[in-house]
């Protein structure tokens, strides 16, 4: 996958060299592209920004070096890329967005700064290409550099051959199909007591079934606990007998602060 990120921080972006990430891109399985937007602003001071139209605070990515730089990266290369803009106002990022994008040959991102990029930029490029504007959670940052680096990082370990493992990404919490939304339960490894806490004893005994519906109960309380909004999705998903007893405990059954 060719991946360009536009940005007046490109520096921002050295942690892609390390890693999953740093390993795909050593095998060429990921082939990113960082590019300085003050590179196409022509003034003695490289201006990217001026103020809102309509008055309001901060100021706003001017249209014209977005414009060049998109243009540029546009002409690189042969096809039409995907083009991914981060900003608060944007759809959720999720799992299905990132399956969906890991599938695409090429993607840039461009990354805002101050309250955001002419809106001009995503019209004039809409009629040309896929543009999403994309969100990665419900907080403000101080800038897209952010968000690209979570959204690589999340797009990136689904390219075939990246993780190694097959079964890890299949496991995810998130990954659609076999049981969608429900989070991980705890993990152990050795020693089996440390500091005086103990390895739950069902782990170590050998009996596979009931390992496995001790941690499907684990990962139903953490699913209850730390989102409980997920919980009525798991429901439409069909859950067993021993799936509904587990969430009951959650809903006044006694239990504790557990
Ligand atoms: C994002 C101006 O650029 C920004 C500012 C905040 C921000 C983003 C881009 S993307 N917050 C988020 O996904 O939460």
């Amino acid at each position: 996958m060719r991946i360009d990120i536009i940005s007046i921080f490109p520096e921002y972006f050295a942690p892609l060299d390390v890693s999953l990430m740093g390993k795909a891109r050593d095998r060429g399985t990921l082939d990113i592209s960082l590019h300085q937007l003050r590179e196409w602003a022509h003034d003695v001071h490289r201006t990217v920004d001026d103020t809102p139209y309509g008055g309001g605070p901060g100021m706003v990515m001017k249209p014209e070096p977005w414009g060049e730089a998109i243009d540029t990266v546009i002409a690189s290369r042969e096809g039409a890329p995907r083009l991914v803009v981060p900003t608060p106002s944007g759809r959720p990022f999720t799992q299905e967005l990132a399956v969906e994008l890991a599938d695409e040959p090429w993607l840039v991102f461009a990354c805002g700064r101050y309250e955001g990029i002419d809106a001009r930029v995503m019209l004039e490029y809409g009629s040309r290409l896929r543009v999403d504007e994309v969100s990665i959670g419900d907080y403000v940052l101080a800038g897209g550099e952010a968000a690209v680096l979570v959204m690589v990082e999340a797009i990136g370990r689904l390219l075939p051959g990246v993780l190694g493992n097959a079964r890890s990404v299949a496991d995810d919490s998130f990954a659609p199909g076999a049981m969608r939304n429900l989070l991980e339960g705890p993990v152990f490894t050795k020693p089996p007591e440390w500091r005086g806490h103990e390895v739950p004893e069902i782990l170590l005994s050998g009996h596979h079934g009931k390992i496995a519906r001790w941690r499907r109960d684990e990962a139903l309380r953490r699913t209850a606990r730390n989102r409980p909004e997920l919980v009525a999705t798991l429901e439409e998903a069909g859950l067993d007998k021993r799936d509904r007893e587990v969430l009951a405990e959650g809903d006044g059954g006694g239990g504790g602060a557990g």
